[in-house]
């Protein structure tokens, strides 16, 4: 019934187009005068949507949420009225530019009912908002707990008792916004159904310059590429976890409890890296140790990322960045500390927004924010349309190319290791980025694949959790620490859920960093090991990396890819290359283990 509906309006839609070529053929003069007027109108509305939301996400009240939803609706008008007028151009012979500024209009949601549009921005600032302020309320009558405190818990605590009540704490208390977010997703699927695409998911994958079942195969190809790394990973993993909390806790075999593996969504694995380092390693060498022992400030720890961008040859940040940034998470208000970027107004006004605190995963993650910033100002000079990544695993990209390059060396370098890096125990360090990198590729993968099936319709809210645990469980090799509840919603624990993010670009991201790093390792003339390498103070590399941020989105993807690697697809070659090492001693290491518990098991 509603999907008949929707097909009239958009035949409707599409008869007074025709009916107006007819009247008037479009030529290329009204298509770029269109193009040109779209673009100046849409840049306000979004400068004044990205406003609202930056208030909203540094104020979380009711209304700093009205505000922001209204300002995004009003943008949400502009750009599905343009994304249906564009199509009268469809078919036009065009210079490459406008084209694609059309082709890019056009991949927006579209609501005809204004009803439909203001519930559908009103339910994702609700949303977000309710993520931002989620607790974990103890029955013991307990303070409540946010989620940077859980976190802390999850990556220090080696209590299985513990590291489970607060992993249930906070995945329970998403259920709370689970109806809100199945309004949200049937709304969704409605705007995009209006739009021309079968649904929401399929719209996201209509975003990277291909067809959209092609990308799909992608991503599978790309995962089948890296998985038998994960495997070697996930193995050897399992017996470290069994030598700390016992075969009750860890099974030989099957899935392992996901709360065991030092972080909220089991996405990194860093700071299992105690528990799993080589026994060779003669390192107790802890980068968090001496960020926290010397009271590394949040405006240090964004020092450090700067200089390094600027050691490429980049910008100083500008003076409003320090004002403007919210780098501390606040004691007195509620606010958004998931990590973000933001460009307000597509020029200098870049800011960040995280609660900073001084450990080794952030001091990576404000290089990850860095990075977007500096696409963002990279870009500045681009037309509205172009001010954008390559794709969205781009803009994840740049920043984690970046922190590559934090090695032993560079931190010695820099003054923040005062050990001298011994080359021939590098495995430590090695895995401890394996830790982070490789682990997350199945939780990237499993968030899409699991949104992509519940906007295609073949998973009901019902089994929203069924279906998140059997790609969990099939993916990442786990399982929930219990079985799941009646209406819960795990998937919506996680902030690109709950803020409808696509995460398929981290996926992306993941195999693009080490292309990009590859190649500005070869352009800084580096032949060594890649793990080793680090751009640091290379202006040469530098200067290529720049040149494709200043691209944009102004050509398609592979070809910004080119300009860096030469390469025009994404893959996972050079992700494996730089672990090879680690691989090999993964494997050596599985097999002595396999080998001892054998002996056990007999004796
Ligand atoms: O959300 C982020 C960034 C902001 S774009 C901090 N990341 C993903 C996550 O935290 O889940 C970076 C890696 C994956
Ligand atoms: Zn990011």
């Amino acid at each position: 019934m509603q999907a008949a509906t929707l097909r009239v309006l958009v035949a409707a839609a599409a008869m007074s187009l025709a009916g107006w070529a007819q009247a008037a053929k479009p030529t290329v003069a009204d298509a770029e005068k269109f193009v040109k007027d779209a673009e100046a109108r849409l840049e306000k509305l979004a400068i004044d949507a990205g406003r609202a939301e930056w208030v909203a996400e540094n104020f979380i009240t009711d209304d700093t949420e009205v505000i922001t939803a209204q300002a995004g609706e009003r943008y949400l008008t502009l750009s599905g009225e343009l994304a249906l007028k564009a199509r009268q151009f469809n078919g036009l012979k065009l210079p490459e530019a406008t084209a694609r500024k059309l082709k890019l209009l056009q991949l927006s949601l579209m609501f005809s009912n204004a009803e439909d549009r203001a519930d559908y921005t009103r339910l994702l600032a609700k949303l977000t908002g309710a993520y931002g302020k989620g607790k974990y309320c103890p029955k013991d009558g307990n303070a409540c707990m946010p989620l940077g405190e859980l976190e802390k818990i999850l990556a220090e605590s080696r209590d299985p008792a513990r590291l489970k009540e607060v992993w249930l704490g906070w995945h329970n208390q998403a259920a709370s916004y689970k109806d809100d977010y199945v309004k949200y997703t049937a709304l969704s699927n409605k705007g995009a159904r209006e739009m021309g695409f079968a649904d929401t998911g399929a719209f996201w994958r209509s975003n990277y310059d291909m067809p959209p079942a092609q990308f799909a195969s992608e991503m599978e190809r790309i995962w089948q590429q890296v998985k038998p790394l994960y495997d070697a990973l996930h193995t050897y993993t399992r017996y470290k976890l069994r030598e700390t909390y016992g075969p009750q806790v860890v099974p030989a075999s099957g899935p392992i409890p996901a709360h065991l593996f030092g972080n909220m969504w089991s996405q990194s694995w860093e700071n299992l890296y105690p528990l799993l380092k080589p026994a060779v390693a003669q390192s107790s060498y802890d980068l968090s140790k001496v960020l926290e022992s010397r009271k590394t400030s949040a405006v240090d720890m964004t020092k450090y990322a700067e200089r390094f961008y600027t050691s490429l040859g980049m910008e100083t940040l500008p003076k409003s960045f320090w004002e403007r940034s919210l780098l501390t998470k606040p004691r007195d208000r509620e606010v958004v500390c998931h990590a973000s970027a933001w460009d307000i107004d597509g020029d200098m006004d870049v800011r960040i927004k995280m609660c900073i605190t001084p450990t080794a995963e952030e001091f990576s993650v404000i290089h990850h924010e860095l990075g977007h910033i500096y696409y963002d100002l990279g870009y500045r000079k681009q037309s509205f349309l172009f001010k954008n990544g390559a794709n969205d695993g781009f803009h994840e990209a740049i920043g984690d190319t970046v922190a590559l390059s934090i090695t032993p060396d560079y931190l010695q370098k820099i003054g923040l290791m005062t050990e001298t890096p011994d080359p021939a125990q590098d495995i430590g360090p090695l895995l401890q980025r394996a830790l982070a990198k490789v682990a997350f590729l199945p939780f990237a993968y499993t968030v899409d694949s699991w949104r992509w099936q519940v906007y295609g319709g073949q998973v009901k809210p019902a089994d929203y959790d069924k279906a998140w645990w059997a790609l969990r469980e099939k993916y990442q090799g786990m399982m929930r620490p219990e079985p799941i509840s009646a209406n819960g919603f795990d998937a919506g624990a996680k902030f690109h859920v709950a803020s409808d993010t696509p995460y398929a670009r981290y996926f992306l991201a993941h195999m693009l960093q080490f292309q990009f790093h590859r190649a500005l390792c070869r352009e800084a003339g580096y032949t060594g090991p890649l793990h080793r390498c680090s751009i640091y103070d290379n202006k040469k590399a530098g200067a290529k990396f720049q040149a494709m941020l200043q691209m944009g989105a102004s050509k398609p993807w592979p070809e910004a890819l080119k300009a860096v690697t030469g390469e025009d697809r994404i893959d996972g070659g050079a992700l494996l290359e730089y672990f090879a090492p680690l691989k090999a001693w993964l494997d050596t290491q599985n097999q002595q283990l396999a080998a001892a518990d054998k002996a056990r098991n007999k004796s």
